[in-house]
């Protein structure tokens, strides 16, 4: 089945409320979320109803594995006990982790330490950082360290969105690779977007990228979310947003592709179909040789898996569960070509999903 690495599940469907996000940037991202919880529009049962049709969503296009954000810095955590129950009541269908994140740091927020110890009591499956929007670059060094004591501290994965910026001095990447290098939690950890990996200049990507790759961490890059979002400070010429997946995969370090956000304040579109972010990935990564385009399904399938420690089980082997999907098309490229349908997810054994492929009737 395609796996979902990376998605907002408290923010998902609510583009436009209270309004659009019309700079594209980040930071209206933020504002935005901040001015719906500020509006109370974030209850439990408001939460539960956007998560599940989210999860739907994405179980429709073949999905059978998610990790989804939940925003901790926020004093009730509101959004944490409704997703945790949402987490188990879909089960049949989806897996779900949860990671505690931090959006506006974790020794920049008021009490942000407790309140992610907090969520790691509760039962979420990773912790999760964001170490580039912390006051200054010692503090997201610190909080880089703290997060990975208390994952160390509770047992759990680890999923940061670590130096998702265009400043080529953002550099929390290297302590999280050391850290999870040292420590022997590389394949428990995930760094999602990287991108000011992209305005680095090379040398020290090389040296970064040799360290990344020593450390077995995974890296979640979210194509179309960092496109739209990325070089939005640029005049021309503009970046374009994106972490070095090419030179990544060719040091063998795993990349998987995410959505990041269905119809959000962050991404006004996203429809749960992993073609989207995989369409978008080649493209703007370059990966447009024939070999790599027949290869791209790794991002949404095989690496993805890996970034969530679920490897095990995973794929179409003996022993393993029934859970596959099938596409109307005889090889990845015509997949990719033709945006192929998933005609069925089967999970367990049982048809979770059946899509008719469209019929085109031309009348010349
Ligand atoms: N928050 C963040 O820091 N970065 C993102 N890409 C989204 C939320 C969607
Ligand atoms: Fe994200």
């Amino acid at each position: 089945p395609y796996v979902e690495p990376h998605v907002h599940l408290d923010a998902c469907l609510t583009a436009g409320t209270p309004r659009w996000n019309e700079s594209g940037t980040l930071f209206e991202g933020v504002q935005i979320f901040s001015e719906y919880k500020q509006l109370n529009l974030l209850s439990p049962e408001d939460v539960k109803r956007r998560a599940t049709a989210a999860l739907r969503l994405l179980a429709a296009h073949g999905v059978q594995h998610v990790r989804g954000h939940v925003d901790v810095t926020e004093p009730t955590l509101t959004a944490l006990e409704p997703l945790l129950e949402v987490r188990e009541e879909v089960r049949d269908f989806i897996d779900v982790q949860l990671v505690a994140f931090p959006q506006e740091g974790i020794l920049s927020f008021p009490n942000g330490e407790g309140l992610l110890r907090k969520a790691a009591a509760s039962g979420v499956d990773a912790i999760g950082g964001c170490p580039h929007l912390e006051f200054t670059r010692g503090y997201g060094a610190d909080s880089v360290r703290l997060l990975m004591d208390v994952a160390e501290e509770y047992g759990l994965l680890v999923d940061v969105h670590c130096d998702e910026i265009d400043d080529p001095d953002s550099r929390n990447l290297e302590v999280l690779a050391a850290l999870a290098l040292e420590r022997g939690m590389g394949r428990r950890v995930a760094a999602s977007h990287t991108t000011a990996m992209g305005a680095y200049p090379d040398a020290y990507a090389h040296k970064l990228i040799n360290l990344l790759a020593r450390s077995e961490i995974s890296i979640i890059s979210n194509p179309m979310v960092n496109m739209h979002l990325g070089g939005r400070f640029d005049t021309y010429p503009k970046r374009r947003g994106l972490t070095r997946v090419k030179e990544l995969n060719n040091a063998g370090v795993p990349v998987a592709f995410g959505e990041d956000d269905l119809q959000d304040p962050w991404h006004p579109l996203g429809n749960g179909d992993m073609l989207d972010p995989v369409w978008m990935g080649v493209y703007a990564a370059q990966l447009m040789g024939y070999d790599e385009l027949q290869d791209a399904y790794k991002f949404v399938t095989y690496n993805g898996a890996r970034a969530l420690g679920v490897s095990e089980g995973y794929g179409i082997r003996v022993g393993n569960p029934a859970n596959c999907i099938l596409l109307d098309a005889p090889n990845f490229y015509e997949v990719l070509r033709t945006h192929a349908p998933v005609t069925y997810s089967i999970r367990q054994g049982k048809i979770v999903a059946k899509t008719q492929p469209a019929q085109t009737t031309l009348y010349i």
